[in-house]
């Protein structure tokens, strides 16, 4: 049984899941290579380049976005991993005129199910959308969840600039809401009003934009009040929970003033509280035991969940990371699966 590997060096078992794992499709990874070779400012066109135009050699991950069932399978049986979630990788398809947006959107759906359908039992997937196209993103969503079967969402921060607390972005966090199915907020190259300063020295990715870039959009929704309008509204965050929970005493406090001054919203719950109540974290490329320790006693145990960040983090010191963090037994099983299959509807 692959889903059932020992535990290195204590004799146990545990079911490994990892929650935020990345695949692409040839129609998305063709699109990209067009868009980059277009000129334009945004701050996801480096990598988009270096991914999906790196020439000839080509570029050490996108062999490994397009595989899903020969190396990226052995290399989960080879560090006993049981499950990958799947999204389709970053930006998504939110760099994409809306039409071409939801057209791919739904490519990648209907791949992802047809993955699944062949493994149900390695796979599972967080389903696209287009938010551009809000109202046609709502119904891929309906699609996906009701038909295809999809465990939950995928947006990349930004799309145009522009947060999902914009009412006009709204039938997508109505029907996250409706269909219980929880959003991966995941990176992407910082938004153009805050991309200045992150140009140099290579801070517009993975070392330090993604986070602020991510971040910023999750206090987005959380200092917006949209919360309230959509209570049940459930959120992941990546890059464990990309340093928003270490701001709550903060936030609390100076959100209290920003409204008093006229400045914030009329919150029915302080920051701290909707974290709590609509956010789930996970250690995605974050392997830091002090971090992790700080969130499990800051927001639970039930609020924290593994994953890899394949191929972009190698699946070896992912797993080294989660065996190796000084928990109980129980809190190990809720970490490494109980509280996907909760958040995912895995089970
Ligand atoms: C990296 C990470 C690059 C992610 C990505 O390109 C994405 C990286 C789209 O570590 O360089 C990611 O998903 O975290
Ligand atoms: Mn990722």
């Amino acid at each position: 049984m692959s889903d059932l590997i020992e535990q290195r060096g204590t004799g146990r078992t545990v079911r490994r899941i990892a929650t935020e794992e990345a695949f692409t499709i040839p129609e998305v990874a063709d699109a990209l290579r067009e868009v980059s070779r277009h000129p334009g400012a945004s701050l996801d066109l480096p990598l988009v380049r270096g991914i999906y135009d790196a020439g000839p050699s080509g570029s050490r991950f996108l062999g490994r976005l397009l595989d899903v069932e020969e190396q990226r399978l052995a290399d989960m049986d080879e560090h006993g991993v049981a499950l990958q979630v799947l999204s389709l990788t970053a930006p998504g398809v939110q760099m994409f005129d809306a039409d071409t947006a939801c057209s791919l959107a739904e490519v990648a759906n209907d791949y992802l199910a047809e993955v699944i359908g062949r493994h149900p039992d390695r796979f599972a997937g967080l389903a696209s959308f287009a938010p551009h196209a809000p109202r046609r993103a709502a119904a891929e969503m309906e699609r996906a969840r009701n038909r295809l079967g999809l465990h939950g969402f995928v947006v990349n921060s930004h799309t145009n600039d522009e947060y999902l607390d914009d009412v006009k972005y709204w039938p997508v966090l109505e029907a996250a809401e409706a269909l219980d199915g929880c959003i991966y907020l995941h990176p992407r190259g910082p938004a153009a009003g805050i991309a200045g300063p992150l140009r140099d020295y290579g801070l517009y990715a993975a070392m330090w934009g993604y986070g602020v870039e991510t971040a910023t959009h999750a206090v987005r929704l959380i200092a917006s009040g949209v919360l309230d309008r959509f209570p049940g509204l459930r959120i992941c965050l990546g890059h464990m929970g990309e340093g928003v929970h270490f701001w709550s005493w903060r936030m609390d406090f100076m959100q209290r003033r920003a409204a008093a001054w006229g400045h914030g919203a009329k919150l029915e719950l302080t920051p701290s509280e909707y974290f709590r109540r609509n956010f789930v974290i996970t250690t995605s490329g974050q392997e830091s035991p002090e971090a992790l320790d700080f969130s499990i006693r800051t927001l639970g145990v039930d609020h924290v969940l593994w994953a890899i960040d394949y191929p972009y983090q190698p699946t070896g010191p992912a797993v080294a990371f989660m065996d190796g963090v000084e928990v109980s037994d129980a809190e190990r099983e809720l970490l490494y699966h109980g509280n996907a299959e909760r958040v995912f509807h895995l089970v």
